[in-house]
């Protein structure tokens, strides 16, 4: 099937349209994310850039789904974390991203314990959109300075979750961590953002 480059809003409104269903396991939105990307220059209302962190914008939030926009500024990273059992699919309509993956082999998250193993590497752009893998859903966004490039994600995390465990790998930590967004529906959110 010939990809059909969707506006953000049309994007929205098909995403809308998929069942509860749809969102408890990868295959099916990802064939959707395959066949639709993003026409960039759409998402310029919800971008906002921070020079000390990579930003979460959001987008949409239903019940079911949370539609975010990360920019990255070269050399900007995620820690790395998991997303609450929820299922997560990302593509990159500007730039290009490496996620870096792990194995988790233990954790205790009330003694703030763990040990992870790096997994495999996967590098998305337009062309390559992503799901979490829901067994191994521990992982880290890269933006590699070396790129010299800015880079933009859209993330859908079903369901919406405003917390989750960040890991620090060296140290076998780790701990629960809040969610903030930099910019609402194309409005700043007041400044006390953390993001993983
Ligand atoms: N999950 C992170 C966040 O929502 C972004 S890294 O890749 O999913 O901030
Ligand atoms: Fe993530």
């Amino acid at each position: 099937m010939r990809a059909k480059h969707l506006a953000i809003l049309e994007f929205v409104l098909a995403l809308r349209k998929f069942p509860q269903q749809a969102f408890e396991q990868p295959g099916e939105i990802l064939e959707f994310l395959q066949n639709n990307p993003v026409m960039p220059e759409t998402l310029r209302p919800y971008l906002s850039w921070d020079r000390q962190h990579y930003t979460r914008n959001l987008i949409d939030k239903t019940p079911l789904f949370e539609l975010i926009a990360l920019c990255w500024e070269p050399g900007q990273v995620s820690s790395v974390h998991n997303h609450r059992d929820q299922n997560c699919w990302m593509i990159t309509p500007t730039g290009r991203l490496r996620v870096e993956n792990f194995r988790t082999l233990a954790q205790d998250i009330a003694a703030g314990t763990c040990e992870l193993a790096p997994d495999e590497t996967v590098e998305m752009d337009t062309d390559h959109p992503c799901a979490v893998d829901p067994k191994e859903p521990v992982h880290r966004v890269v933006n590699p300075k070396e790129w010299n490039q800015r880079a933009v994600s859209v993330h859908i995390y079903s369901r919406p979750f405003d917390t989750c465990v960040v890991y620090s790998p060296e140290h076998g930590s780790c701990g629960v961590i809040q969610l903030h967004y930099n910019t609402a529906f194309g409005r700043p959110v007041k400044p006390s953002s953390t993001a993983p």
